[in-house]
C-alpha cells in the first residue's frame, strides 16, 4: 500500500529519535511533522530531560505528553533542535514559518548544535520561494515594511486575522525566487521593524532527514 503524506511525517519523526542523547533537554520545532516527532518523544520521555518549545501550541502538546518544557534561559544551549520547514534545498537553506512560529524557531535553533530537519519529499525544492515566504514585523512597522519588500521584488500580503507568540503581525511574500538565501536573509534582516524572516539560510538545517514512498533518505 502506498505510503500517505503523513506516514512519511510519521517515519522521519521516528528516524529523528536517533539524533536525541540520553538525558539532553530537546529543541522542538513546530508543525504538523514537529508534531508527529513530540509524540515519539514521549515513548523515550523517561531518557530525556526536558525539552525547550518553539511556539505554544508546541509546548502544549509536550505537556500534554508529561514532558517538562524549559524555557530556553533556563535551558542553556542544546544539543539538537528538531523542526519541520516548508521548503529546503539540498543546501539546507530553509523557507520557514509557515505556521507563524519563525522567531521562536530560530532562536531555539541558533542555540542548538544541531538543527535536525524533518520533511516528507514535497518540501525539497531546486530554488527557495514558490512557498510565500513569512516576515515578522512590529505592526507599527508593517506597511513601511511592505513598500520595502515590493522593491526587492515580492509581493506582500498580511496574513489576515494572525498574531504570533510575540504579539506580532506577518506578512507573506509572494513571487520571489531566492537565488542567493543568504544574501537576502540579511537584506530583510536589515529593514527597521523586522523582528525575523522565514530564511532559515545562514544558519541552516545540519541533517535533514527525508520522507519519501521508497524510505527516509538522510542528506547531510
Ligand atoms: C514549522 O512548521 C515551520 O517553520 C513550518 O512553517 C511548518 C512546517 O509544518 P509541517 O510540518 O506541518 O509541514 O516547522
Amino acid at each position: 500500500m502506498a505510503l500517505t503524506q503523513d506516514d512519511m511525517k510519521r517515519a522521519v519523526a521516528q528516524a529523528a529519535i536517533a539524533y536525541v542523547p540520553n538525558d539532553c533537554i530537546v529543541g522542538v520545532g513546530t508543525g504538523s511533522t514537529a508534531n508527529f516527532f513530540i509524540d515519539e518523544l514521549a515513548r523515550i520521555k523517561n531518557k530525556i530531560r526536558g525539552a525547550v518549545a518553539s511556539s505554544e501550541a508546541s509546548a502544549k502538546r509536550l505537556q500534554g505528553h508529561g514532558i517538562e518544557v524549559l524555557s530556553l534561559n533556563d535551558a542553556g544551549d542544546l544539543p539538537v533542535y528538531v523542526d519541520g520547514a516548508d521548503e529546503i534545498t539540498r543546501h539546507m537553506h530553509m523557507v520557514k514559518g509557515g505556521g507563524g512560529a519563525l522567531t521562536r524557531e530560530k532562536i531555539v535553533a541558533a542555540a542548538s548544535q544541531k538543527f535536525i530537519c524533518v520533511c516528507d519529499a514535497s518540501k525539497l525544492v531546486d530554488v527557495l520561494g514558490k512557498f510565500p515566504l513569512p516576515i515578522e514585523v512590529i505592526p507599527m512597522a508593517r506597511s513601511y515594511i511592505a513598500r520595502e519588500l515590493v522593491k526587492l521584488g515580492g509581493q506582500p500580503k498580511l496574513r489576515e486575522g494572525f498574531t504570533t507568540d510575540n504579539g506580532n503581525v506577518i506578512l507573506d511574500v509572494h513571487n520571489l525566487q531566492i537565488m542567493n538565501p543568504v544574501e537576502l536573509e540579511t537584506t530583510l534582516n536589515q529593514l527597521a521593524g523586522v523582528v525575523t524572516n522565514g530564511l532559515f539560510a545562514r544558519r541552516g538545517a545540519d541533517v535533514l532527514l527525508l520522507g519519501t514512498p521508497d524510505g527516509v533518505r538522510t542528506l547531510t
